[in-house]
């Protein structure tokens, strides 16, 4: 069918797929920049300018058993985008499909978490902030408050995060706070990507990683279209070496955060080569 977007021009049938692409259009919660919820089309968009074939790794993302499944329905309500996904997310892990979200902002991760519990699987954000708040702006399924919810579920020891650099002293001086195992991009800076996967991969005890990608987790100049960008980033060669070496203990991925509107088009095609990242540096093929 043509005249219809679909990821890195994605096409077969759902049963033999060994990856889905889907995307969840929602920005309610977001408390600066909105426009997240036009994200996932833009995503699709772009990825149709690269290269499906991946040179360094002889693969083609699109001969890999790419389905994209579309987007969930959108709505307004936290609560329901939470349960959407949830329900979404079992799906396909009971089908054994190696998942990726589009999102969206942030908070539409929050629904994977109670998925994992049974699971052998831990989280990891790559993320600007910490998402520690208890709730924002009113809301316990916020943006703002992702990995607490995950810490809800999963436990302290079962979520971690790279990249962090913008902490609010409430977060800060959270006693659970000083429990989470987390590397700002100052010690990515300092020590380089290798050194902290390897301190990574001795916090984290579990066999498979769920990765949670914000956008904002790069610098504004590379990622510019965001909801809330964040000075003094990474750049997206040390995102890319991240998830060179990670991908093959990666479960599953969502990259959210994207806003369409504050964006010169860059942010969308990097978004999109994250997730040929992903799927190309996975041990599935
Ligand atoms: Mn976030």
């Amino acid at each position: 069918m043509s005249g219809v977007l679909k990821f890195a021009g994605s096409s077969g049938d759902y049963g033999p797929s060994k990856f889905v692409v889907y995307g969840a259009p929602f920005d309610s919660t977001t408390s600066f920049r909105s426009g997240q919820r036009f994200a996932p089309n833009r995503i699709r968009e772009a990825s149709s300018t690269l290269e499906r074939f991946v040179f360094e790794r002889n693969v083609n993302v699109k001969e890999m058993g790419l389905f994209d499944a579309g987007d969930l329905e959108s709505t307004v309500s936290p609560k329901k985008m939470k349960n959407e996904v949830s329900r979404n997310f079992k799906n396909l892990l009971n089908d054994g499909k190696y998942s990726i979200m589009l999102g969206g902002e942030h908070s539409v991760s929050i629904g994977i978490g109670e998925n994992l519990v049974d699971e052998n699987v831990s989280v990891l954000f790559m993320d600007a902030h910490p998402d520690f708040r208890d709730s924002l702006l009113g809301e316990r399924l916020s943006h703002g408050s992702v990995a607490r919810r995950m810490i809800d579920v999963l436990g302290i020891e079962r979520v971690t995060a790279i990249g962090l650099r913008a902490i609010s002293r409430e977060e800060s001086l959270d006693p659970l706070f000083s429990k989470y195992n987390f590397f700002t991009t100052e010690e990515i800076r300092r020590y380089g990507t290798k050194a902290i996967i390897d301190k990574l991969f001795k916090k984290v005890k579990s066999k498979k990683i769920y990765l949670s990608l914000d956008l904002d987790v790069m610098d504004p100049a590379y990622a510019p279209g965001v909801a809330t960008p964040e000075p003094f980033g990474l750049d997206p060669f040390q995102i890319k070496e991240l998830i060179n070496v990670l991908g093959k203990r990666l479960m599953g991925a969502d990259i959210v955060e994207l806003s369409p509107p504050y964006d010169n088009g860059n942010t969308a095609v990097l978004a999109a080569r994250l997730v040929q990242e992903i799927i190309s540096s996975s041990d599935i093929s």
